[in-house]
């Protein structure tokens, strides 16, 4: 039994439960006790070993050998269990499968190609911005985030404009799948068949615009760099990893920016700090904010003893901000250079799509900068009770605007 060598290894145990209603609230106080209590900390009620530190979180990230995502980045482990869904080809593959795949979606979201799209994105954001003006209070989670990835990040894919908010609620399922099966979950999938089934047919070729990257994948097929069959699936992954996350991620950092009103006038006063402000916010509130890996042979991690085909469960959010890594780590300062910030995790399935989500958020902030003066919370914000993520529905946001220049 793992529980049995846990508790001879004599290292630390405890009973917190990452996905208690308590936890999803509020991670930072349990996550600060769990990195107190060692490099490595066993979890009674999922009889799992759990990393909050930095320095081990990013081992086990680049060590993909000993530590796979083929076999899910949830608990549920695949050499056992059943995936929920066909698991995706390039989040949940390894080498030598994973690689190919990986270098074209590489070669789809190239810089080259990312640079495209900047003007689009900034026409967006200024537009949506001049709608936000007619409303007392902004939701910053639905009308600036929600309103802007939505709109943006389908375009690119070239996802047609029609029922886009099944998106959303797939990336609810998508995301509560990469924690347990509890009943988080279960809600998540409630009527998940015409949710699946809309995704999966904005995934074919003849739905897809002729301009998008969702076509791209499909070229680098007929060029014989993929299979025929894999391009529909690597279409989905897009449709999987871009939306909810940098939807949280935009939400998270208009959330910090409340917290710390002094980082709005130095974004203010030099827009263009945008780009190391969101890194610093992906840091400060990392979206997505656990998953696992599972052991492909028997190991140790700081000295903790790992069976083969175990999970470990990675808290990103809380090597984001563990101070042996971070001088301040919970203040959100956007001077600091937060290089080295695992939101995007990091080695092989470090985030493909990490420059497309950097320029629209860096394209956001610096629109939102040159024409909002201050922002400050207008109400309590409304936490999703989600199994891997930190969302909030509403961010009720005062905005004051800049006369337009
Ligand atoms: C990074 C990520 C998140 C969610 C889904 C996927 C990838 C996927 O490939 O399906």
């Amino acid at each position: 039994m793992q529980s049995a060598i846990a508790a001879q290894s004599g290292l630390p145990m405890s009973d917190v439960d990452p996905f208690s209603l308590e936890y999803i609230m509020d991670p930072f106080a349990a996550h600060e006790q769990l990195r107190n209590l060692g490099s490595v900390v066993w979890l009674n009620k999922y009889n799992v070993w759990f990393l909050t530190r930095y320095e081990e979180v990013h081992a086990v990230l680049s060590n993909p050998k000993t530590f796979c995502s083929s076999k899910g980045l949830g608990l549920t482990n695949y050499y056992f269990e059943k995936p929920w869904r066909a698991p995706s080809l390039l989040l949940e593959a390894d080498p030598p499968e994973h690689t190919k795949r990986r270098q074209v979606m590489g070669r789809v979201l190239s810089p080259a190609n990312i640079r495209k799209l900047r003007e689009g994105f900034e026409q967006e954001a200024r537009a949506l911005i001049d709608r936000l003006m007619e409303k007392e209070i902004v939701n910053g989670a639905k009308d600036l985030s929600e309103a802007y990835i939505l709109k943006v990040f389908p375009d690119a894919i070239g996802v047609s404009p029609e029922g886009r908010e099944n998106m959303l609620k797939y990336g609810l399922m998508v995301f509560n799948a990469f924690g347990i099966h509890n009943k988080i979950f279960e809600d998540s999938v409630k009527d998940a068949e015409p949710v699946i089934s809309w995704i999966m047919s904005c995934c074919e070729r003849d739905r897809l615009s002729k301009n998008g990257m969702g076509e791209l994948v499909y070229q680098a097929a007929d060029a014989g760099e993929l299979p025929q069959d894999e391009a529909l699936m690597l279409v989905r992954s897009f449709l999987s990893a871009g939306v909810d996350t940098t939807i949280t991620a935009i939400t998270n950092i208009l959330y910090a920016f409340t917290q710390f009103p002094g980082e709005w006038q130095k974004l203010r006063a030099n827009p263009a700090l945008a780009r190391q402000a969101v890194e610093e916010g992906l840091r400060y509130e990392t979206p997505w904010h656990h998953f696992c890996r599972t052991s492909t042979e028997e190991t140790t991690i700081a000295g903790a003893p790992i069976a083969a085909k175990q999970k470990i469960m990675l808290s990103i959010g809380s090597a984001n901000r563990d101070p042996r890594k971070w001088d301040n780590p919970d203040v959100f300062d956007i001077n600091r250079i937060a290089h080295g910030q695992l939101a995007f995790g990091t080695n092989i399935h470090g985030c493909v799509g990490q420059m497309l989500s950097r320029l629209e958020k860096e394209v956001l902030f610096t629109e939102l900068a040159k024409r909002i003066e201050s922002i400050e919370l207008a109400g309590e914000p409304t936490r999703v009770v989600h199994n891997t993520m930190r969302i909030r529905s509403n961010l009720p946001l005062k905005l004051k605007f800049a006369a337009k220049a």
